[in-house]
């Protein structure tokens, strides 16, 4: 803990380090809880920044200082109350304010303020699941309006055609001889039968049918912050926030929210889309966003409900044949119960389509 002490010794922060523990269960970055001695100084979140993934740290930091800088405005301006709690503050270093990252023996880190009385949600019900759609439907709305051009932190994150790209190049090298395996082969054909239908929204943005907003890439539910009340605080693990379609939002969240167990559940019977899920998100999210959403967006969201299980099948599946080098895994088959979860997912979304079209006509009337 030693080096961690040294590491935070370098940020700007408030108060005296009385223990600094472990935090979370993010698959891509390393976290942990500064907590600090004195009870009216705040407790700080110490993060490693993985720049493997995000090969660029300093662009993923200049959008995250202009993203919560803006949206502490917007709060400011509302004459919203405890905006600390609503939007995460940066601390800077010591030796120069305008860093809000430490680069120490090749590693990336950066703090936080911990926001205090909030938790985390690996599940929803309803009522959380419409607030969490108001959340995210806000946030973009807030972010609409931004005054300098976000950075892609992962080049063609969410880009279905880029994902399938670099699936069928693991096919083709096969680094660990894990293509010859049965179900993966058979979870290959599932993949190829809807390859083609998924890469719509890449079509559309060529066609310029659809646009391409500030938005988060990584709304899973336990990337939002609730209060004690079910009330959103606010969206946190901003590190992919950028331009992209407003799919990606609206259908991340329907993964994790709307599948009823969670994303590496075994248990292939159980993985199942949850409707009412769905409905109450989408009302929360359109009661925010659809001032600002064209007519060809809403009518898609069906279609971003399927898209991301298929891009998630899709990237674990791309990992477990490259030999489990993106997500931690705590057993070897992890990655291919991940990516057969999210098929699972889809299948399930799948029979529920006319009903979700069915929904958003309605919507679209009110
Ligand atoms: C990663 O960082 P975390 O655990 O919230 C991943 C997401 C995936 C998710 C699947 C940068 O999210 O895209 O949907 O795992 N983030 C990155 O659990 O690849
Ligand atoms: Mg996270």
């Amino acid at each position: 803990m030693n080096e961690l002490n040294n590491i935070v010794s370098k940020f700007a922060i408030r108060g005296t380090v009385n223990e600094i523990k472990p935090l979370g269960e993010g698959l891509i970055n390393d976290t942990y809880k500064v907590l600090t001695a004195e009870a009216d100084q705040p407790d700080y979140v110490l993060q490693r920044v993985n720049h493997i993934v995000f090969p660029d740290v300093d662009m993923v930091m200049r959008n995250i200082a202009a993203v919560t800088g803006h949206i502490r405005k917007k709060l400011e301006e509302k004459g919203e109350k405890d905006i600390d709690r609503k939007v995460l503050t940066f601390i800077p270093l010591k030796e120069d304010n305008t860093k809000l990252y430490a680069l120490v023996d090749g590693k990336y880190w950066r703090i936080m303020v911990f926001i205090p009385d909030a938790i985390t949600k690996q599940a929803v019900n309803p009522e959380s699941s419409r607030a969490a759609g108001k959340a995210f439907g806000n946030f973009q709305a807030m972010l609409a309006d931004i005054p300098v051009q976000l950075g892609e932190t992962i080049k063609d994150f969410h880009n279905m055609e880029f994902r399938l790209q670099q699936l069928r190049e693991v096919v083709k090298a096969d680094p660990v001889g894990r293509v010859s395996e049965p179900q993966v082969q058979e979870m290959l054909q599932q993949i190829d039968a809807r390859a083609e239908e998924m890469c719509k929204a890449e079509r559309m943005g060529r066609e310029g049918t659809l646009p391409k907003r500030v938005c988060h890439c990584d709304t899973k539910v336990n990337n939002m912050m609730f209060d004690k009340n079910d009330n959103v605080l606010c969206v946190i693990d901003l590190d992919t926030v950028m331009p992209n379609f407003i799919f990606s939002d609206y259908g991340d969240f329907l993964r994790t929210g709307a599948n009823v167990v969670a994303e590496d559940c075994p248990d292939m019977d159980k993985v199942q889309f949850n409707v009412e899920i769905f409905k109450a998100f989408t009302e929360g999210y359109l009661s925010s966003a659809a001032s600002f959403l064209t007519r060809v967006e809403i009518e898609n969201l069906p279609y971003a409900v399927k898209l991301f299980p298929y891009m998630q099948c899709v990237r674990f599946l791309w990992d477990y044949l490259s030999g489990d080098k993106y997500w931690k895994c705590q057993y070897p088959e992890h990655n291919f119960v991940r990516a057969n979860n999210q098929l699972h997912l889809l299948l399930s979304i799948e029979k529920h389509e006319n009903e979700m079209n069915d929904f958003i006509k309605k919507c679209l009337c009110r």
